[in-house]
């Protein structure tokens, strides 16, 4: 017998969803029910956390595949095992597709994740106890930039950078002025929580200034630079890690690329052997598929209205008296301030009162945030994943009324269903 959640996630699913979910009811029950509560609540929920997104059938259903029975430890041509011949030709694809799409003349798609990603990017670029400087976490960073109990704080010398104060835009002068004065070996630039532009070229004159590396962790922004919609990364630094999952629409993994030819050797020997061991050959498979689809002009339009989408949800909101940490958005993200809405007001409570109403977010530290990270004064949300929903600039008006009743109700259980209902409606209008 199929579950009702199954059989309300059927009429939304592709054949190829449908098979594995009537597969896996046979197969694990208990796994199935769970698996399809999850597809029912994509479907029916609008997704606004930043870094996430829905990928295509093709991306999806490939990562289940014959793929995932192989070891491929190394690199095409230059295997540790045999029968590696159709990964090597898949793998080829990966890379070359990557290369294309972000301009550039190398590619590792190994990478099992982003920190994985860094972890190699680091160990390539740096010793241990070398110094790095980075923007920490609490203003926008990503852990995997230098936060101590992660391995880059760990085993590095990190140093902060931070943004202005009264504008919480990057200060080109500062981060020049900072390393000119702690010679840093590397400079990482790129974030999880800045809503805008980053200017690469500014930071490499900066690196070339004091004789370091330029890193740009283009995890967040990646299918706005595919698509030209934001700056590249290249000619300016000399080493992009980046995840495959956000805005490029494809599986979760990551990425190193380089124009250079000395890095990109020592990339491919700290990914493997360095620190990991055999590929994911099904996600490498689903990567080549993304970025295919990245390829097609039509993904240019997606990430266009991805940054409109942002731009109408920022004004909409500036509108119900939120402050938006800079002023706006140059990209996929906002970054609101709850205070002056609601002094009271934590990320923590409107998260969980926006999931009580069909409308996912995650709570985030604002610069110099007064709360911890478990409790916040701000949220981060994001347009990838809805855009690629269809959602328009109209309907993202239409989604902060939703959010700001959530929020002025504080959380009161019937307005929630309420605003459930019209969250419903609004999937059902623009079905994944
Ligand atoms: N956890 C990711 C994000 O949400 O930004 C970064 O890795």
């Amino acid at each position: 017998m199929m579950s009702q959640a199954h059989q309300t996630t059927s009429q939304h699913l592709d054949e190829a969803s449908q098979q594995l979910l009537k597969l896996l009811e046979q197969a694990d029950p208990e796994v199935s029910r769970h698996m399809a509560a999850e597809a029912q609540r994509q479907s029916n929920t609008l997704e606004l956390i930043a870094s996430e997104n829905h990928v295509s059938s093709a991306v999806m259903h490939s990562m289940g595949s014959w793929l995932t029975n192989k070891y491929a430890e190394g690199y095409p041509g230059k295997r540790y095992y045999g029968g590696c011949e159709f990964h090597d030709q898949i793998e080829n694809l990966a890379r070359d597709r990557a290369k294309a799409l972000f301009g550039c003349a190398h590619a590792n798609v190994q990478p099992h994740s982003g920190a994985s990603a860094n972890i190699a990017a680091f160990m390539a670029m740096c010793k241990p106890g070398d110094r790095i400087l980075s923007l920490p976490i609490k203003s926008g960073g990503h852990l995997s930039h230098g936060l101590k109990p992660n391995f880059s704080g760990t085993f590095y010398d990190i140093v902060d950078y931070d943004l202005d104060p009264e504008t919480e835009l990057l200060d080109y002068d500062e981060i020049r002025r900072i390393a000119i004065e702690t010679k840093p070996r590397m400079i990482i630039c790129g974030y999880s929580a800045y809503p805008r532009t980053i200017d690469f070229a500014a930071f490499r004159s900066i690196a070339d200034e004091v004789g370091a590396v330029l890193m740009a962790d283009i995890a967040h922004i990646a299918g706005l630079v595919a698509a030209g919609v934001h700056s590249s990364p290249f000619p300016h630094a000399h080493i992009v890690t980046t995840t495959t999952h956000k805005t490029l629409r494809g599986p979760r993994g990551g990425m190193i690329l380089t124009d250079d030819e000395e890095i990109a050797k020592l990339v491919d020997r700290k990914v493997f052997p360095g620190s990991q061991g055999g590929p994911l050959m099904h996600v490498i498979a689903a990567k080549a598929i993304a970025f295919g689809e990245a390829l097609d002009p039509s993904f240019e339009t997606y990430a266009r209205n991805v940054v409109t989408n942002a731009q109408a949800m920022a004004t909409a909101l500036v509108e119900k008296g939120y402050r938006l940490c800079s002023g706006g958005t140059d990209n996929h993200l906002v970054l609101v301030d709850l205070q002056p809405r609601d002094a009271e007001l934590t990320g923590a409570d409107a998260e969980r009162w926006l999931e009580m109403a069909g409308i996912i977010t995650n709570k985030n530290g604002i610069p110099n945030d007064p709360r911890p990270p478990m409790v916040t004064s701000g949220l981060r949300l994001g347009t990838a994943a809805v855009t690629t929903r269809g959602l328009d600039a109209g309907a993202m008006v239409e989604v902060v009324e939703l959010l700001d009743r959530v929020m002025g109700s504080q959380g009161d259980e019937s307005e929630c269903q309420s605003v459930c209902e019209s969250v419903r409606s609004i999937c059902e209008r623009f079905p994944l």
